[in-house]
């Protein structure tokens, strides 16, 4: 069985740039869906269970084809929200990259600087129509932007996300309404990037050989 794990905060920790009403429904009912409707698609199918989350998702032809795209879909929604969770803080210090020397350099030459950046990865997350995702990926050894819909991962296209950010209405329709940018704007003040700097080293150390 899947679990859904505990916030590494509290849910007013990211206040104000994300209500703790919002964290509550996000964490508890949304996140909390997509784990019970992962375990009652697999019910019939135990060994499934027990594998490793990112594992099973990305060898989803173990999984029966009538249960698939729940799966898919479901499966994906926990280990984007597991990530989500994990690359934001309280208090984050915007300016922290500057001192991830690796993860900053690389940043100001893929994209020319810090806030052409912000821009961009704006720009994707705004031009995402209906629900889904933005995320800054390791591709191939560099960083990239990427969109995806639904509850899909990059990680299925064989990307590294190193940090993502829902842009699903019921990730800031309570406090943003529809005003999807401001709520982009709001996502900096947050971002841990301690650990998206973590998952840089990661991504460029899969660059030799890529996933099995
Ligand atoms: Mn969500």
């Amino acid at each position: 069985m899947f679990t859904l794990p505990d916030l590494p905060y509290d849910y007013k920790a990211l206040e104000p740039y994300i209500d703790e009403e919002t964290m509550k429904i996000h964490h508890d009912m949304h996140h909390n869906a997509y784990v019970k409707n992962t375990n009652d698609a697999l019910a019939q199918n135990l060994e499934l269970l027990v594998m490793d989350p990112i594992e099973l998702y990305l060898s989803l032809d173990k999984v029966p084809e009538q249960a698939r795209t729940k799966v898919k879909n479901n499966l994906g929604g926990h280990i984007n929200h597991t990530f989500f969770w994990g690359i934001m803080c309280a208090n984050s210090n915007f300016h922290l990259p500057v001192s991830n020397g690796e993860l900053m350099k690389n940043i100001e030459s893929t994209f020319g600087s810090f806030e052409i950046f912000q821009e961009k990865f704006s720009e994707v997350g705004l031009g995402r129509f209906g629900s889904g995702w933005v995320w800054l990926v390791v591709d191939n050894g560099k960083l990239d932007i990427v969109s995806t819909a639904n509850q899909d991962n990059p990680i299925l296209e064989s990307k590294t996300p190193i940090l993502g950010l829902d842009v699903w209405e019921h990730a800031y329709y309570l406090k943003y309404k529809n005003v999807r940018v401001d709520y982009i704007s709001a996502f900096w003040n947050i971002v841990n990037w301690g650990k998206v700097a973590e998952n840089y080293e990661v991504g460029m150390k899969l660059k030799e050989g890529g996933k099995s």
